[in-house]
């Protein structure tokens, strides 16, 4: 059902990124509406919030968290939390939607039973991006990372296991599901700058929403 298709094709259904890194295309439309009222449900209950980054500079990316751990940083450093810093109750529950679709991405991908504890979200605003980097403070690197995007398109850098590897770029766009792991698990990785833009269900902005087994 999923053939490969060149990675900058917009109808492909499944591109290879990188070993053991592919990009489903579209993989989340049709289910986009009850992800952005889930995804709004749990943003009314824990906001989106400017983090600061252990070197004391506020990330331009807005950042919440559902399931039961959430990744934080602060002065402290970077980890993952079961409470909500600013409310310190539990971040919201993962909806239901939400797992769904990462399990079956990953399952399409070639990971089975990809349970994930933790959901970042991640909003983009026009002139805001996330910096190269890895994601490593997850206990357990066996298990993929799934990563969905939402509203305006971006252009993701993926690169190697050394920050000055050769970086791919791609465009993500709206529904574009990523997911990654054994040999890629610990690549580089990152966000341009969001251009300006508006989408119809979005408005002017970009959500990913990122799946880990953080636990
Ligand atoms: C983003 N994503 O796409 C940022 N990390 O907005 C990430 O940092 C990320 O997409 C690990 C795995 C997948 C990702
Ligand atoms: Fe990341």
């Amino acid at each position: 059902m999923y053939d490969l298709f060149d990675l900058h094709s917009r109808e492909g259904e499944k591109a290879a990124l990188a070993t053991d890194a592919v990009v489903l295309r579209r993989f989340a439309c049709g289910i986009e509406g009850e992800l952005l009222a889930a995804l709004n449900a749990v943003i009314a209950v824990a906001p989106l919030r400017n983090m600061v980054t252990p070197g004391g500079y506020a990330m331009s990316v807005a950042m919440t968290n559902c399931g039961a751990a959430g990744w934080v940083t602060d002065r402290a450093g970077y980890r993952y939390t079961r409470e909500d810093p600013i409310s310190g109750n539990p971040w919201p529950p993962m909806p239901a939607i939400f797992a769904s679709l990462a399990t079956r991405a990953a399952a399409v991908a070639g990971f089975e039973d990809f349970l994930p504890d933790a959901c970042l979200i991640n909003r983009y605003a026009p002139g805001t991006k996330l910096s190269l980097h890895q994601d490593k403070n997850e206990t357990d690197f066996t298990a993929p990372i799934v990563s969905v995007s939402l509203g305006l398109p971006a252009r993701f850098l993926f690169g190697g296991l050394r920050r000055n590897d050769k970086v791919t770029r791609v465009e993500l766009r709206h529904g574009d599901v990523v997911v990654w792991g054994r040999s890629a698990r610990l690549a580089y990785h990152g966000v341009d700058t969001l251009k300006d833009g508006e989408h119809p269900l979005t408005g002017r902005c970009r959500f990913n929403l990122t799946f880990r087994k953080a636990l």
